[in-house]
């Protein structure tokens, strides 16, 4: 009974298939410059993933390779979630303050009453150092955006739906994307070559329908010029739109991903499909009832190797010897 050890050389060949090359992938999919400096119980502010307009008290719950577990001070473990070291949406304590964002208070805090020194203290914790956020100082080219424009948005909770947004903030490369009259539930950010916004004018341009603001009274005579009137506002200039390259991700390449089950985990997989901005992601040697669609700049895609130079377990293809897979190592 000779066992080799599984690993991605063999394994390609053995599939005679390739590595998606590393130069497909954007920087922050790639393999890292630095270490993962973070350690377990530090705090700091942080997207919700499933609220994103909100930035939350955070505290760091376990570190994986160049991976954390967020948790929500104050809540339960459930919503805990996971993010790479160098991810966007993490910040120092106090950036949200800078920033003039509204900052979710741990469960129990008052308005008011919080005030992060004080709050590390009472709670025997400590700040995640400033040194560590790979996101700050990133160098930032002025575009064209500013917070209260309008544009023509994809709602990604309803991708069918193109409709009337605002840019509701503007920080770094990102906008914060919100739906005109509706509830920030649907908020997202995005950068400026997002293929989800467009300029104003876009869907009367290629004839697809315009959702109208929630409550809009007369849906079907909505006009931009009458509506950037009736709220004083503006229309993004359609220059700050920057077209976004074609990815070159081909069918049958493979790639380390983030299983969305159970997202503790990265797996060995293969793209099955694309399109001009998604890839259809498969889970080698799993059904492709698993297979999902990502953005070709998901955070959770990454090379071939991306686990083994981070020092993350990687879970290989189902069917391999059982010691191999073993999930933890
Ligand atoms: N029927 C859905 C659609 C909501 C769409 C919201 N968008 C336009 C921001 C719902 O009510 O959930």
């Amino acid at each position: 009974n000779k066992k080799r050890a599984w690993s991605w050389p063999v394994y390609l060949e053995e599939e005679r298939s390739i590595a998606a090359p590393v130069k497909l992938f954007k920087e922050h999919q790639s393999f890292p410059q630095s270490r993962n400096g973070f350690k377990v119980g530090m705090k700091l502010e942080g997207l919700d993933p499933s609220h994103p307009s909100l930035f939350c008290v955070l505290t760091v719950a376990e570190i994986q390779g160049y991976r954390v577990r967020l948790h929500f001070d104050g809540y339960p473990e459930c919503y805990d979630f996971w993010a790479n070291a160098d991810s966007w949406d993490i910040k120092p304590a106090g950036w949200c303050e800078k920033n003039s964002h509204k900052l979710l208070l741990p469960k129990g805090c008052k308005d008011g009453e919080f005030n992060w020194g004080m709050y590390v203290k009472n709670c025997r914790g400590q700040l995640a150092p400033k040194h560590l956020f790979k996101s700050l100082n990133t160098s930032v080219t002025p575009s064209g955006f500013r917070a209260g424009m309008k544009l023509e948005a994809v709602d990604r909770k309803n991708p069918s739906l193109i409709c009337v947004a605002t840019i509701s903030a503007v920080v770094d490369n990102r906008l914060l994307i919100h739906f005109d009259n509706w509830d920030d539930s649907y908020d997202y950010w995005c950068d400026a070559s997002s293929p989800y916004i467009h300029p104003v004018g876009f869907c009367e341009d290629v004839k697809l329908t315009l959702t109208t603001p929630a409550e809009y009274k007369q849906p079907k005579a909505f006009s931009w010029e009458k509506y950037l009137e009736e709220t004083g506002t503006q229309a993004a200039p359609a220059r700050a739109f920057k077209p976004r390259p074609l990815h070159g991700f081909q069918l049958g390449m493979k790639v380390e991903a983030v299983d969305k089950r159970n997202p503790m985990l990265i797996r060995v997989a293969t793209i099955v499909d694309t399109e001009d901005h998604r890839l259809k992601i498969h889970f080698d040697g799993w059904s492709s009832e698993y297979d999902y669609w990502v953005d070709t700049d998901c955070p959770d895609l990454h090379p071939v190797g991306w686990c083994q130079k981070t020092g993350h377990p990687l879970q290989y293809p189902n069917g391999s010897s059982e010691l191999l897979t073993a999930p933890g190592q």
